[in-house]
């Protein structure tokens, strides 16, 4: 029997619901973000300092993707934004399929931003997309400055970079090289945007705020 090659790659079934979730994003011109770090980066704080600080600018909701427990959604519905949980029992990574189940009870009329937090390492979430409109890696100076060279594959695919505890650089009780890690990632990608930040102190939040909302301006457009 003849082949033929009608050149279409048979999508999995992830990539499947990826799109599913991509389509259903841009009909409703809402911008969503993948938020991918090692556990205790600061991801939660993170998100939940910039809900509050945001809360007269733009309506979030949250998936949040753990293990186990719903500690983070709790966390995120005390400011008073949607969070809905994913335990992905074991699993190392959030699937488009959840975020499917998910996207469906979230209040996405009331929203302008979805962030997903994805489970907490560097490496199996970069794998799979889940169809969202970027991904935001988030790297601690208390992880060491050698992440991006260890770990490039998340590196190459954020769009944005976020250094975050910078509050924990004075004093010299850490070490970290800003400058090593933002040479380390703009050589995996060159147009990263990389944002030194401390969701304790607030330190260099209003730039990431900045690119934030520009991001839901154009996807408004
Ligand atoms: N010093 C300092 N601690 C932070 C900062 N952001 C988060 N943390 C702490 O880091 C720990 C882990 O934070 P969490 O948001 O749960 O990280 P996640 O696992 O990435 O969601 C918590 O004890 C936070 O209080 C920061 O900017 N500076
Ligand atoms: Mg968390």
């Amino acid at each position: 029997m003849e082949k033929v090659n009608v050149g279409k790659r048979i999508l999995s079934a992830n990539e499947q619901f990826a799109q599913q979730n991509s389509q259903l994003l841009a009909q409703r011109r809402q911008l969503c973000l993948n938020m991918i770090s090692s556990p205790g980066s600061g991801k939660t704080t993170l998100l939940v300092r910039t809900i509050s600080d945001l809360k007269d600018e733009l309506r979030m909701g949250v998936i949040e993707g753990d293990l186990r427990t719903d500690i983070d959604a709790q966390r995120v519905r005390a400011t008073q934004a949607p969070a809905i949980q994913i335990e992905t029992q074991g699993a190392c990574h959030l699937s488009a399929k959840q975020v499917n189940d998910a996207l469906e009870q979230l209040p996405l009329d009331a929203l302008d931003v979805i962030f997903i937090e994805n489970v907490g390492n560097l490496v199996c979430p970069s794998a799979f997309e889940l169809g969202e409109n970027g991904k935001v890696v988030v790297l601690s100076v208390a992880e060491g400055d050698d992440k991006p060279a260890k770990y490039p594959a998340i590196f190459a695919k954020s769009k944005v970079m976020l250094i975050n505890k910078i509050d924990l650089l004075s004093g010299g009780l850490v070490e970290f090289d800003i400058e090593r890690v933002t040479t380390d990632a703009r050589r995996l990608n060159k147009s990263i945007e990389i944002f030194p930040v401390s969701a304790r102190t607030g330190a260099g939040m209003p730039q990431w705020y900045d690119w934030l909302k520009e991001q839901v301006r154009q996807t408004r457009r």
